[in-house]
């Protein structure tokens, strides 16, 4: 079986990859199909988002299709940057640069008010079929110093309390064990079969 992940970024590809593949499904995204054009997402929530890519494409290529809108949110910022995640520094700027732009922005604040959550929401579509839309989120809290070398985006700076290390610290697989993204998956799987034979 096979999957269309509706994606550009090559984190969030390789993380579902590894999640799809211990279903036994082979995953494709939008580098194997480089016709596509890119759907520009003009929502202002993650559902709106993911909606707007999902069926866009799934409409496109007529098969089912993934989409992930996920980001970061910080308490002391009142959920900034959210859905501005990828272009928080600016449109095609670094993750280095999205970083550099939150610790900025938290300069001032202590320790104890750095809490953030993750957020990940999935949104299924196949032309035909209402879409399925499900949420996942991980809480952390933001460092002063990126730490690790894994994963991407605002990895290096979010530290996961229960593993005492930055989501950048673990390994892939711990990652997909208990990130955002892991945690919405696991709930589309529990409507998955419901959802493919309605
Ligand atoms: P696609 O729309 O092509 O999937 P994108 O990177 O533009 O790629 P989003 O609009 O959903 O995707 O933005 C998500 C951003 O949120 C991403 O670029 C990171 O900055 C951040 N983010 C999401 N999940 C993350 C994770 O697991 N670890 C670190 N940062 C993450």
């Amino acid at each position: 079986d096979e999957i269309l992940i509706a994606t550009n970024n090559v984190g969030k590809a390789k993380e579902f990859e590894a999640l799809f593949a211990e279903k036994g499904f082979k995953v494709k995204t939008l580098r194997d199909f480089p016709e596509i054009p890119e759907v520009e997402e003009t929502g202002i929530t993650f559902k709106e988002n993911a909606l707007l890519k999902a069926e866009t494409i799934a409409h496109t290529l007529n098969m089912v299709v993934l989409a992930d809108d996920s980001g970061l949110k910080v308490d002391a910022l009142d959920g900034a940057p959210g859905v501005f995640s990828a272009r928080y520094a600016g449109e095609f700027k670094s993750d280095a640069a999205n970083n550099a732009k939150l610790l900025h922005e938290l300069t001032d604040i202590p320790k104890e008010k750095r809490t953030a959550q993750f957020h990940c929401t999935l949104a299924l579509a196949l032309p035909g079929k209402d879409s399925l839309v499900v949420e996942g989120e991980v809480e952390g809290s933001i460092l002063t110093i990126p730490k690790g070398e894994n994963g991407f985006g605002y990895d290096p700076l979010f530290f996961v309390e229960s593993k005492g290390k930055t989501m950048a610290e673990l390994s892939q697989e711990d990652k997909n064990t208990l990130s955002h993204r892991a945690v919405a998956l696991e709930k589309l799987d529990e409507v998955w079969d419901e959802w493919i034979n309605r």
